[in-house]
């Protein structure tokens, strides 16, 4: 199998998602110390088609240093550079080189949501600021967003990925790769 190397054209596309992510994520999003709800998820699912798992982290935890160092409005903690990872390789996990069904955009949300909305952003929040992990500060705001997000972001995921030309995309990449 041919290895996928990140050429000067990728990094760009790369760069550019990963402004729009800084963008989304700092600039344009509903930020309360206990919730966030951004469209950050767009590029960050265009990446993961274009780019993988692997590369998906990279660009997202890159995203999470650059917005921080930028716009941070609180203390840097590691857990969501983390999160940022996980998110990233997620949405390659299931995104990367295929087609956009209804099915893997609510699986991927769905994956999302559980693992970093429920069990991990809590888990940061509680040892952020010393609250207890089951206090309802952390899951009231939390359970609403989630029930009203959940079709949100998979309605948004499926419409968003069905409208990246990414074959197109790639095979200009590839021709150019030679
Ligand atoms: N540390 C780092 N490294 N990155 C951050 O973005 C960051 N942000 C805060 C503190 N330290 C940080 C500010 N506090 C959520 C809420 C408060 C918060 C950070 C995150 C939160 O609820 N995030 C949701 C939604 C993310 C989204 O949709 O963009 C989550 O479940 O991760």
């Amino acid at each position: 199998m041919k290895k996928h190397r990140l050429d000067a054209r990728m990094i760009a596309i790369m760069g550019l998602l990963i402004a729009l992510m800084v963008t989304l994520s700092r600039l344009v999003a509903i930020e309360t110390p206990f919730i966030k709800i951004s469209v950050t998820f767009i590029p960050q699912v265009i990446m993961g088609i274009l780019f993988g798992p692997f590369w998906s982290g990279i660009g997202a935890v890159l995203a999470d240093l650059v917005g921080m160092a930028l716009f941070s409005k609180s203390a840097f903690f590691i857990g969501f550079t983390l999160n940022a990872f996980i998110e990233g390789a997620i949405y390659g996990f299931f995104f990367y080189r295929k087609e956009i069904t209804w099915k893997n955009a609510i699986l991927a949300t769905l994956s999302v949501t559980l693992i970093i909305n429920l069990f991990l952003t809590p888990l940061w929040l509680a040892l952020m600021y010393h609250v207890p992990l089951f206090s309802w500060v952390v899951w009231a705001p939390r359970l609403l967003k989630t029930v009203i997000w959940l079709p949100i972001q998979s309605i948004a995921i499926y419409y968003v990925g069905r409208s990246v030309p990414y074959k197109k995309i790639l095979r200009s990449l590839a021709i150019h790769a030679k």
